[in-house]
């Protein structure tokens, strides 16, 4: 398949919003050590969960290691495909391609660059030399052509789009100094407008509380449909995140969207905060360059986190009380999707959770 040198907004090229119809979508079987406790063990189950859960609705695509893939194939239902690929890490909404179609049903990507979410200056592991390939393989599988950009970093995680024209993402994450420091604030949004095929940013000051991430938005706030969002919230004024979503809130309700809309915001109140236990800790090999996971650290929990398919939301859930309340009200935003919860706690304690994991091809006209 090409590398394509124009650009997706002149091209006719969009990203579509998440709640479009999909084709299907990819996942990364985990394994690292350094990152998932037990060499990935019990992640894995759930990590089959997901995928299980995502396939009875849509086509799911399991990349696994070579040294996984028969595990991998062993542990997943038959109609989860599951195929060979090399990578560092399972965090294909980040590394992944992220999915443009015109208006004709023809699909193309973005394979932005990835370094692991900082670099050198606050990555998480290195090296990440085989996460950066993983977006061109998965347009090799889907046939579709890329726009590649070797300047530019970006993880999937830390856009969300509304498919007319906005773009969301936090200002914590995309101005970042391991990101895109030799770019101003502008310059950035030119590169998203252009390759997202957006014609308005909305820049959220912060994300959710200790992500490691550097605050994706996708933590924080989702577009439901154009024009309805839902952000983390807190009652707790003694909650770190407190702050964070009140800016957000304030910022939100100050600002229309490309389309001259006001937003209509539905908070989503976050579980209460959720700390890395001794056992756990001790199940992650330390390795110098990778965050370490330690004892009493609080993991950055969040409902809005979920994936939107072909007619269901994919919800992380904590065995918390507020799990209850997160189910009603997406039931209330998606009247046409069932809720799945997903207990999820072993892919949080990795650094995210199932719509970080997830990565959706949007259907074209050739599927
Ligand atoms: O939240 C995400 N989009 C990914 C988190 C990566 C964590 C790596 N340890």
């Amino acid at each position: 398949m090409k590398r394509l040198d124009t650009i997706p907004k002149k091209d006719g090229f969009r990203m579509p919003g998440e709640f479009e119809k999909h084709a299907g979508t990819y996942i990364i079987w985990p394994e690292r050590p350094d990152n998932w406790r037990l060499g990935g063990k019990p992640a894995q189950k759930v990590f089959t969960e997901v995928a299980s859960v995502i396939g009875k609705y849509e086509a799911v695509t399991v990349i696994a290691s070579a040294g996984q893939y028969s595990n991998a194939r062993e542990m997943l239902p038959s109609y989860v495909r599951v195929v060979e690929m090399s990578n560092d890490d399972s965090w294909v909404r980040d590394c992944g391609a992220t999915f443009l179609v015109n208006d004709k049903g023809n699909r193309r990507a973005v394979d932005w660059s990835f370094n692991a979410w900082g670099g050198l200056v606050d990555g998480l592991y290195f090296p990440w030399d085989k996460d950066d390939k993983i977006a061109q393989k998965m347009c090799e599988i889907e046939g579709v052509d890329r726009y590649r950009l070797d300047d530019f970093i970006l993880e999937g995680g830390s856009i969300h789009v509304d498919g007319e024209g906005t773009c969301m993402v936090t200002e914590e994450c995309l101005l970042s100094e391991g990101r895109n420091s030799h770019l101003t604030k502008e310059e950035i949004e030119k590169v998203l407008c252009d390759y997202l095929n957006c014609e308005k940013v909305l820049w959220i000051p912060r994300g959710i509380y200790n992500d490691e991430t550097n605050g994706h938005v996708d933590n924080m706030c989702n577009f439901v449909r154009p024009g309805v969002v839902v952000l983390a919230w807190t009652d707790d004024e003694n909650d770190p995140q407190y702050e964070r979503s009140v800016e957000a809130y304030e910022y939100l309700s100050s600002v229309t969207d490309a389309k001259g809309r006001k937003l209509e915001i539905h908070k989503l109140l976050t579980p209460t905060p959720i700390l890395i236990t001794k056992e756990e800790s001790e199940g992650v090999d330390a390795v110098d360059g990778t965050l370490p996971r330690q004892e009493g650290d609080r993991m950055a929990a969040s409902y809005v986190n979920y994936y939107t398919g072909n007619g269901f939301v994919a919800l992380p859930v904590f065995g918390d009380p507020m799990d209850e309340n997160a189910v009603k009200v997406l039931s209330e935003l998606y009247p046409d999707r069932k809720i799945e919860t997903i207990y999820a706690r072993e892919i949080l304690l990795g650094g995210g959770n199932i719509h970080c994991i997830t990565q959706q091809v949007p259907k074209g006209t050739d599927k």
